[in-house]
C-alpha cells in the first residue's frame, strides 16, 4: 500500500526550462516582473540558478550572474532557491581544485542559494563529495543527484547502491535526473520502489519530457513513493524542457497527493511567460520538440540543438541522424557514460567527427583523451581498450579522483585577476571563464557590457549567423594540436565582430574587426 502524501512541486521556468527551450537566453528583466507571483505561488522551491545560466549571463546577455542571484533572492524572498551545480565541475568545463569549489558554495548560500542539486556525469560520487560537504557547512539543503541512463551496467542495484551512498554523504534529499527523457513509466516506478525501499530520504524525480514520458514518470514515480516533482509552467514546457506545472498539479487535484498549487495563479504566470518566449525567438529550434527517438539515440535536451547547430554550421544538417545513430557507439566505447554535461559535449562532439570524416576516430579530440586518461573520474564500465590506445598510446590512466590532481587555486586566481575583481564572487566568475570572465569584468570596470542583441521576431533563421559560411579546421600552437569549429558570429560593437568557436569542443569566443 502506498503512503499517500502531499507532492511538492519545483518549477524549473527561471533555469533549467529556458536553458533547454531557448538556449538559456532569458533575462534577469523579463524574470523578475513575475516573481512577486511566482514567489505566492507556494512551490517547494524555484530552480533560478546554475546549470548553463552563469556562463550564458557572462558569454551573451553580459549580466553579472551573481547579481542576478541577488535580484531573485530580494524579489522571491519566500520561496527557496535551487541551483543545479555540476559538482567538481562547478558551473565551469573543468575540475575546480577543491578551494575553489568550497568558495563558490559558499558565495552561492551567502547570494541567495538554499538548496544545491550536485551531480557528476559520471556518477562518480568522488567527484561531489567536496560539493555536498561545503553545502552542509554552509547550512543548506544538499541534494545528491543520481543521473539516470540506461545501458549494461546501470542496473537497479548500482542506482539504489549510489542512493545509499548519496546518503551516507549526509544528503538531505536525492534527485533522480532523467535529462534525456529516457525513463519509462514502469521504470520510473521499478527504479523509485527500489530507492525508497531502501533509503529514507526525500526523493525528487527531475525529467525532460523529449520522448513525451515525464508527466507518466512522474505519476508513476508518485504512486511508487516520490515526495517532489520538476515542471516548468506550460508557456516554458514540454519536449526537451519539462511536464507542465498546471497539468501536473490538475492531475493530481482532490487528490491524496494534490499539490495545494492554485491553477489560476499559475495561468497567470504561464501567460506571462507567453509572452516573454516570443521575445526569444530567435533561440528556439525545432530539435526541442517530442521525439520518441530519444529512447533509442539517448540525446538530452540542449544536445540536440547543440548538435544541429554544429551541423547547420558545416552544411551537413542532413547528416544529423547519422550523428544520432553514432552517439550510442561512441558511449559504449567510452564505458557508458551517462549524457549531460560535460559528457554529452566530449560524446557528442566526437560522434560528429566520425561522422563527418568517414572514418571513426580518425581524429581524436583532446577531451575523449582527456576523459580516457581518467580526467573526469572513472566511467561506469570498461572503455573500449583499441579506442583508448588509440586515443593515448601507452599513457598511463589516472584512477584517483580527478582533483586528488589538482592544488589549491583560489591565491592564484585572486592574484592573475587582481583589481579587476572587486570581490571573491568576481575572482569566481574569472575562475570559470578565464578569458571570457576577465573580459567580462574589464567591460564592466569600462562601461562597455553590451548584451547580444536580440533580432527582430521576422528575421529569418539562415540570417542569424551573419555569412552562413561554415568552417571545421585543426590548428597546431605550440606542438598541442585543437579542432575548431565555427558555431557563430554576432557584432561585438565598435565595428568588431565575435566569432563563437568550438575548441575541441569547448564554447570559446574571439572578436575581430573586418577588413572592410
Ligand atoms: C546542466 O549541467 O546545465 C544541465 O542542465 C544538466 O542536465
Ligand atoms: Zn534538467
Amino acid at each position: 500500500m502506498n503512503q499517500a502524501k502531499k507532492i511538492e512541486v519545483t518549477d524549473l521556468v527561471l533555469r533549467d526550462a529556458h536553458q533547454s527551450l531557448i538556449a538559456t537566453r532569458m533575462r534577469t528583466e523579463d524574470m523578475l516582473p513575475i516573481c512577486g507571483k511566482l514567489d505566492q505561488a507556494g512551490y517547494w522551491s524555484l530552480e533560478v540558478w546554475g546549470g548553463a545560466t552563469f556562463d550564458a549571463c557572462v558569454r551573451f546577455l553580459k549580466e553579472d550572474p551573481w547579481e542576478r542571484l541577488r535580484q531573485l533572492r530580494e524579489a522571491l524572498p519566500n520561496t527557496r532557491l535551487q541551483m543545479l551545480l555540476r559538482g567538481q565541475n562547478l558551473l565551469g568545463y573543468r575540475h575546480y581544485a577543491d578551494d575553489v569549489v568550497e568558495a563558490f558554495v559558499q558565495k552561492a548560500a551567502d547570494n541567495g542559494i538554499d538548496v544545491f542539486r550536485v551531480f557528476d556525469a559520471l556518477n562518480d560520487l568522488r567527484n561531489i563529495e567536496t560539493a555536498m560537504k561545503a553545502v552542509k557547512k554552509a547550512g543548506k539543503h544538499a541534494q545528491g543527484t543520481i543521473c539516470y541512463t540506461t545501458s549494461p551496467v546501470h542496473t537497479l542495484e548500482l542506482f539504489v547502491q549510489q542512493a545509499k551512498d548519496i546518503q551516507a554523504m549526509g544528503a538531505d534529499s536525492i534527485a533522480i535526473k532523467d535529462m534525456a527523457g529516457l525513463l519509462t513509466p514502469y521504470a520510473t516506478y521499478d527504479l523509485v520502489k527500489a530507492i525508497k525501499a531502501e533509503v529514507d530520504l526525500p526523493l525528487v524525480i527531475h525529467s525532460h519530457s523529449t520522448s513525451g514520458l515525464a508527466p507518466l514518470c512522474q505519476l508513476k514515480a508518485i504512486e511508487a513513493g516520490a515526495d517532489r516533482i520538476d515542471t516548468a509552467i506550460s508557456s516554458f514546457s514540454s519536449g526537451t524542457s519539462h511536464p507542465a506545472t498546471e497539468s501536473q498539479v490538475a492531475a493530481l487535484k482532490g487528490t491524496d497527493y494534490d499539490t495545494g498549487l492554485d491553477l489560476t495563479l499559475l495561468s497567470e504566470i504561464a501567460d506571462y511567460f507567453r509572452e516573454v518566449r516570443k521575445k526569444y525567438r530567435q533561440f528556439e529550434s525545432e530539435f526541442t520538440r517530442e521525439d520518441v527517438s530519444v529512447q533509442i539515440n539517448q540525446v538530452p535536451g540542449g544536445m540536440m540543438s547543440n548538435l544541429a547547430n554544429q551541423l547547420k554550421e558545416q552544411n551537413a544538417l542532413e547528416r544529423i541522424r547519422e550523428v544520432f545513430d553514432e552517439i550510442p557507439r561512441v558511449r559504449e566505447d567510452l564505458g557508458f557514460p551517462p549524457l549531460v554535461t560535460p559528457t554529452s559535449q566530449i560524446v557528442g562532439t566526437q560522434a560528429v567527427y566520425n561522422v563527418l570524416a568517414g572514418q571513426r576516430y580518425k581524429t581524436i579530440t583532446n577531451e575523449v583523451k582527456r576523459y580516457l586518461q581518467g580526467g573526469y573520474g572513472q566511467p561506469p564500465a570498461p572503455v573500449n581498450a583499441k579506442v583508448r590506445s588509440k586515443a593515448i598510446g601507452n599513457e598511463s590512466v589516472d584512477e584517483g579522483r580527478p582533483a586528488d590532481q589538482l592544488s589549491p587555486e583560489m591565491n592564484r586566481l585572486r592574484k592573475d585577476i587582481g583589481e579587476l575583481a572587486l570581490n571573491e564572487e568576481d575572482v569566481l566568475t574569472y575562475a570559470m571563464f578565464p578569458d571570457l570572465g576577465r573580459e567580462f569584468l574589464q567591460q564592466r570596470k569600462d562601461g562597455t557590457l553590451a548584451p547580444e542583441p536580440l533580432l527582430p521576431a521576422e528575421t529569418k533563421p539562415q540570417e542569424r549567423l551573419g555569412t552562413g559560411v561554415a568552417t571545421e579546421f585543426k590548428i597546431e600552437v605550440h606542438g598541442e594540436s585543437y579542432d575548431v569549429a565555427i558555431t557563430g558570429s554576432g557584432d561585438s560593437g565598435a565595428g568588431k565582430r565575435k566569432l563563437y568557436l568550438s575548441l575541441d569542443g569547448m564554447p570559446e569566443e574571439v572578436v575581430f574587426e573586418p577588413l572592410n
